[in-house]
């Protein structure tokens, strides 16, 4: 039977703002306070969709989260009607309104970690949510999440859905940023490669000094044990705590893998050679033939990892298995990295081909191409039980452009979260949404 990995991309939400939230991730933190757009912001994503789309790729859509989170503020202690409580949060402690407005939820690759039924002991494709227990403003996306997951992969036969991990930081989990699956084709059982970047239990592991590692080593055991994954198809490798330090809050900044393939930074794990016989010793057991391909430090420093975001790109298997890379923009923008990629596609390499996108408005927060979207490999019976309101089509992305042009704003500001006004625009537009997508009833505001 045919497989495919689907990307869902997450759908930028109509409160898209720069809050500098992210302790740790650069572009969040040096762009904080600015002005976004969040029209432009929306319009970006949907366009790399519909290009990935046209160019035969498998690709869906996850729905943004409704914010301002009004249920949130009020289990911090405000009270009153809904505009009341946005607007003692916005007297009182506005860092807090803040976060309740992010729409953080756009960067599905931390939404849950998902395993393909291949690997998994009963046969179903298993997905857990990411508690994101790291930051405030991410740990309140879970339970949504769920709901939304449950909406789009609803048939018990063929999905499992597992709650997020326990909300303490010794389980810190940043879902499917932490996570690539390497096999020989997508319905065959593969190997999970998961990333961590501290232990919480076991003080042998090296931590970061500076920023925090989010995953735990902990936390992606457990994952592995709820997906009922066999030792067999699982290496576990620790993120070098140094390039934590320099801004790779998640293993998808530095690092990405696809099909048989691992494209990496010299500088991101720690005991590199091991981890990589573990990864070919074990891919081999299951048919596989495993490459990986090192960027040398020489050639693109970890600043500029960080800056281009050269990792954060999609590494795509084409029909005649020649791979694509999809990256920003900004990669172009950086001499080293772009005189890079200029080399790798021209040396007869596996990856042939690189396509530049322009998502500056969620790249300025620290997510690119790769953080915008969850990988879910599936075969052709499994993607037929999927919710078919989520697949892209052409009419569905003229019918989303059309809502964002309808709803979103073109310039957000501090103030504006304030604006009580804004939260019935994120409302209807959500109520909309979820017809669109049919999704039934996964909001707060629809549930309550
Ligand atoms: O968790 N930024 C996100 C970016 C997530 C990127 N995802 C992956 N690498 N997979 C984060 O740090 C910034 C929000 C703000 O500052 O307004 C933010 O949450």
């Amino acid at each position: 039977m045919k497989s495919y990995e689907v990307n869902f991309d997450g759908l930028v939400g109509p409160t898209h703002n720069y809050g500098g939230l992210s302790y740790g991730n650069v572009a969040s933190q040096s762009n904080s306070q600015q002005s976004s757009n969040p029209k432009e912001a929306a319009l970006q994503g949907l366009a790399k969709m519909k290009a990935l789309m046209e160019m035969g790729f498998q690709q869906g859509v996850l729905a943004p989260q409704e914010r301002p989170d009004v249920a949130a503020l009020r289990r911090l202690g405000f009270a009153g009607s809904d505009a009341q409580v946005i607007e003692r949060a916005a007297k009182d402690a506005m860092p807090l309104l803040v976060a309740s407005c992010s729409a953080s939820s756009m960067w599905v690759a931390n939404a849950a970690t998902v395993s393909p039924s291949a690997d998994t002991a009963d046969g179903r494709v298993h997905f857990t949510a990411a508690n994101l227990n790291c930051k405030y403003h991410r740990s309140i996306e879970h339970p949504t999440t769920s709901r939304v997951l449950g909406a789009m992969f609803a048939d018990q036969q063929h999905f499992a859905h597992h709650a997020a991990l326990p909300a303490v930081a010794q389980f810190g989990d940043e879902g499917a940023a932490n996570h690539t699956r390497f096999c020989r084709d997508y319905g065959q059982a593969g190997v999970e490669f998961f990333v961590f970047g501290r232990s919480a239990f076991d003080t042998r592991y090296p931590a970061p000094q500076k920023y925090p590692a989010r995953q735990t080593l902990e936390a992606s055991q457990a994952v592995a044990r709820l997906h009922g994954l066999s030792d067999d198809g699982v290496v576990y490798a620790q993120q070098n705590p140094s390039v934590i330090d320099q801004g790779v809050f998640h293993n998808d900044v530095i690092a990405v893998g696809n099909g048989e393939v691992l494209f990496y930074h010299e500088d991101a794990f720690l005991e590199t050679d091991k981890m990589l016989a573990e990864l070919d010793a074990k891919l081999g057991k299951r048919g596989g033939n495993f490459q990986s391909i090192c960027v040398p430090r020489s050639q693109v420093t970890v600043e500029d990892a960080v800056r281009s975001y050269l990792f954060n790109s999609q590494l795509l298997s084409r029909a005649d298995g020649s791979m694509l890379l999809i990256v920003p923009e900004e990669c172009r923008g950086n001499e080293r990295v772009w005189q890079y990629l200029q080399g790798l596609t021209s040396s007869g390499g596996l990856i042939r081909e690189v396509k530049v996108f322009d998502l500056k408005q969620s790249m300025q927060n620290g997510g690119g191409p790769a953080c915008l979207r969850l990988r879910v490999a599936l075969n052709q019976t499994e993607l037929a039980a999927v919710n078919p309101g989520v697949i892209m089509t052409a009419p569905l992305y003229g019918t989303l452009t059309q809502w964002v042009d309808k709803h979103y704003r073109d310039r957000l500001s501090e103030n504006d979260l304030a604006d009580p006004q804004l939260l019935l625009e994120c409302r209807t537009a959500l109520d909309e949404l979820t017809q669109i997508l049919k999704l039934g009833a996964v909001y707060p505001f629809q549930i309550n």
